[in-house]
């Protein structure tokens, strides 16, 4: 019965009182939860209100932005920055940092207003990342350096994602939770308690059109899949590609797999395509946290030191011990000599 079902703010009341919290976390989540309860509408109004095509305009990283990508990274800008839980923010769509002046909070947020934005307008799920740090004790002022904190420092971390129905997955660092958006009554309930990821999986998506540029390692990987039962796996696999990072990483903690955006040769130079801050490491936290591994190839994703906010890196992730073949395919090409790509 719905009116059984527990509550995103029942469900972090809950913790509060079970991690002996102050409230903060409950603040700063309730933040997130109304930014993507409003993101949600604007999706979903679509073409309706005139939210699709183009902005005109070009991001940071010099791609197009959609008129969502701008109107996403407002809401999120403007949602969070009232309550004064936040200190500053940084968002995959902005050059600088944003400060808000005026905060008493001690927090940093880090977001990807609209991931896999190129779906938005073909009716496709698209989704919005967010990663949260604390300012370290001792340090005044938000300049870019404070941001620039290993994965591993974040103190929770989820995404949304804007689908057949729209979801909140999230982590503070006690396994992972989702929450389904009731829209007759707006509120979100828990309806994937602690999610796991199968250790094991036979699916996998990396964009193939790639292929060419791949390093060895991923060559080979990806060869022994589609090989299948008559190859060194022994099984068919099933290939999936939905170019939302968020649709890919909600897929493997629902059923399992891995998704890859490896180094290659044609995005090496700049480190990879996906950006550590905003994608790779909120994503990692969360696949970790339900039992899975995330690394570029070679490293974990959360031990990668970062030296600037826009910073982009090798990603593999989902079901452990198919990463785990492919981390040690990566290191067996090395010590064969081969050399990394980044
Ligand atoms: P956008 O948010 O800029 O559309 O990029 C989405 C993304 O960063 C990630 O979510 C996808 O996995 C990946 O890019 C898709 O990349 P391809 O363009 O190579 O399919």
């Amino acid at each position: 019965m719905s009116y059984k079902r527990v509550t995103l703010s029942q469900f972090l009341m809950e913790g509060q009182h079970r991690y002996h919290g102050s409230g903060t976390f409950t603040s700063l989540l309730t933040d997130i939860r109304t930014t993507c309860k409003m993101i949600s509408h604007e999706v979903n109004r679509g073409a309706m209100a005139g939210n699709l095509g183009v902005a005109g305009t070009e991001n940071v990283q010099g791609e197009q932005q959609k008129k969502l990508d701008v109107l996403a990274n407002e809401i999120f800008l403007h949602m969070t920055a009232q309550s004064g839980n936040y200190a500053a923010m940084a968002s995959e769509e902005l050059e600088d940092v944003h400060t808000v002046h005026g905060a008493h909070g001690r927090y940093l947020l880090l977001f990807d207003p609209l991931d896999g934005s190129s779906n938005i307008d073909i009716n496709i799920a698209v989704g919005s990342i967010f990663s949260i740090l604390r300012i370290p004790d001792g340090v005044t002022g938000t300049p870019e350096e404070v941001f620039l904190q290993p994965g591993v420092e974040q103190v929770a971390a989820g995404y949304a994602i804007y689908g057949s129905s729209t979801m909140l997955v999230l982590t503070t660092g006690h396994g992972v939770n989702g929450f389904t958006l009731d829209q007759n009554i707006g509120v979100f309930v828990l309806t994937h308690p602690n999610m796991r990821i199968p250790e094991d999986a036979s699916e996998f998506a990396i964009n193939t059109s790639r292929m060419r540029f791949w390093e060895p390692p991923v060559k080979r990987y990806i060869d022994e899949c589609l090989a299948g039962t008559e190859g060194p796996r022994g099984k068919d696999f099933n290939m999936r590609w939905v170019a939302a990072m968020v649709a890919e990483v909600h897929r493997i903690l629902c059923r399992g797999g891995v998704f890859m955006y490896p180094v290659d040769e044609r995005n090496a130079k700049q480190g990879g395509k996906l950006r550590l801050m905003y994608e790779a490491n909120p994503m990692s936290f969360i696949v970790e946290q339900a039992g899975g591994m995330a690394i570029t190839g070679r490293d974990r994703i959360l031990e990668v030191e970062p030296t600037a906010l826009h910073q982009r890196v090798g990603v593999i992730l989902g079901s452990k011990n198919e990463v785990e073949r492919i981390r040690r395919y990566h290191e067996e090409h090395d010590a064969a000599g081969g050399k990394p790509l980044a």
